[in-house]
């Protein structure tokens, strides 16, 4: 709290006003994110300046940029060999170039960093082209600077396993060691010369906190940490409050529950006021993240429309900081979108129509959901109401509706079936435009509204 409130005079010192917008150690609730998985550094910065900041998104969210195990599946860059600055990403100079052309768009970078752990094979061949054995990367690490049970964590009830034991057989790293800990923090004051912002702490869980903080404190105070910290009894996930945000990994659960089931829309208040959630202010909200959208924990584009209800959801509700997600389809896996003969993952190719969620998408196809004029008009929208808290939830038989006092309102159709709702609002009479649509709408002097809406529709009115 003392540091915060520090944070904050300085800040009103340096701008000399109170609408300070994000602060520099971390980022507001009125900022929205994105995550971009396996876009190549050329296509991020493209579409940075193309559309990702000028639909309003503030944050994007990048695979691990160092250098990985060579094989084809997407999760070779979550095997660090060294932690140069190179992949089938992109280069070095690539990447510095996107964090600028991202800059550029107002758009800040996370980059994500792989730090529990290094590889999870014996032995092989790096994307740049050196050989590796597992526990020894010269120049860097030393058997020594490995945990050394080196068994795969077997009781997951057990925080000495879950952070000193090897989380699917990968190489763990002692972060409790010095030449550890500063190797790491050596590694990320690197990128944070090159200009990204933060970082997003890969299986954070798997680290212990104090050793979190160690590493934090090797870089500059106002460095943002974005902590993976999935599972919710050990450890103590409120530990890592002290270094950073955490995702609220219930939030992608309770959206599919709501939206991918004919009637749950209207419960999802309800579900939420009883989920024991994260501090908001500390939260990162995802309708999906590459792992859940895998794990089937998470809605992913074989339901698009259910996927579309869940980031309006997200960006309307008044709880956590909302990131939402661009990805590609998939039949397996493990599968890696298109890559060049020389192995280089090819540039991101967006469906033709890209401003809506579609029926079907090819196996491989990018998804490019941050396109959908949606979620670009949902952005607009939450920066109107502001940080205005939601009142008046209403919801019967799948139909949702809830506001944002005065400011706002939102109504979804979660079923299968076009339906019209009449909704009552807070909000002086008047005509509205549909964040989403565009479709006019009149709200009467007695602050209702009335309108028909498609199966897994909503629209969303602001004041101006
Ligand atoms: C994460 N967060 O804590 C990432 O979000 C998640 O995607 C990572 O797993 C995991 N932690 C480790 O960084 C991914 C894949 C795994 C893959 C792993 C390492 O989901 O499937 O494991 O990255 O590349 C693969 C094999 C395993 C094998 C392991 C080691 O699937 O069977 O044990 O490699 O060779
Ligand atoms: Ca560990």
């Amino acid at each position: 709290m003392k540091k915060l409130a520090l944070v904050l005079i300085t800040l009103l010192a340096l701008t000399g006003c109170s609408a300070a917008p994000a602060n520099n150690s971390g980022i507001s609730k009125n900022e929205v994110g994105l995550q971009l998985f396996m876009w190549n550094w050329e296509s991020v910065g493209k579409e940075c300046k193309a559309n990702i900041g000028p639909a309003g998104f503030d944050w994007v969210l990048v695979m691990p940029p160092q250098n990985h195990i060579a094989v084809p599946q997407w999760w070779s860059h979550y095997q660090p060999v060294s932690y140069e600055i190179e992949s089938r990403l992109g280069t070095r100079e690539q990447f510095a170039k996107m964090v600028s052309d991202c800059k550029s768009a107002g758009v800040k970078v996370i980059a994500d960093a792989v730090i529990n752990h290094m590889v999870g094979i014996r032995s092989g061949t790096a994307w740049t082209g050196e050989k590796f054995v597992k526990y020894s990367h010269p120049g860097l690490y030393n058997t020594d600077d490995f945990h050394p049970g080196r068994l795969p964590i077997g009781n997951w009830s057990d925080q000495n396993q879950i952070q000193n034991y090897e989380l699917l057989s990968l190489s763990d790293l002692a972060t409790e060691r010095n030449n550890v800990r500063q190797k790491i923090s050596g590694y990320l004051n690197d990128l944070l010369s090159l200009g990204v912002f933060g970082f997003r702490i890969d299986a954070a869980r798997h680290i212990p906190a104090a050793d979190l903080q160690w590493i934090k404190a090797g870089l500059p105070a106002n460095t943002y940490f974005l902590q993976e910290v999935a599972g919710d009894e050990h450890p103590d996930i409120t530990q890592y409050y002290a270094t950073g945000d955490l995702w609220e990994f219930d939030w992608p659960r309770l959206m599919k529950k709501a939206f991918t089931n004919n009637l749950g829309a209207s419960n999802l208040p309800k579900r939420i006021k009883s989920t024991n959630l994260l501090d908001s202010d500390k939260t990162v909200t995802m309708v999906t993240n590459h792992d859940t959208e895998r794990s089937g924990e998470a809605i992913n584009t074989s339901d698009a429309m259910a996927q579309q209800l869940a980031f309006i959801y997200t960006l309307a509700s008044d709880y956590g900081k909302p990131m939402m997600y661009s990805g590609y389809a998939f039949d397996d896996r493990d599968e890696a979108p298109a890559l060049l003969p020389d192995g280089r993952v090819a540039d991101v190719v967006c469906p033709t129509n890209s401003s809506e969620p579609q029926t079907t998408y090819e196996n491989l196809q990018f998804t490019c959901q941050h396109r959908w004029k949606a979620i670009k008009g949902m952005i607009a929208w939450r920066d109107a109401v502001g940080n205005t808290p939601i009142t008046e939830s209403t919801g019967r038989a799948g139909l949702l509706s809830f506001g944002r006092g005065d400011r706002g309102q939102v109504a979804i159709n979660g079923t299968d079936k076009p339906v019209e709702m009449t909704v009552q609002t807070k909000m002086p009479a008047g005509t509205y435009t549909d964040a989403i649509s565009g479709k006019q709408i009149v709200v009467g002097n007695d602050g209702k509204f009335t309108v028909a809406l498609e199966p897994k529709t909503a629209v969303a009115i602001s004041g101006n």
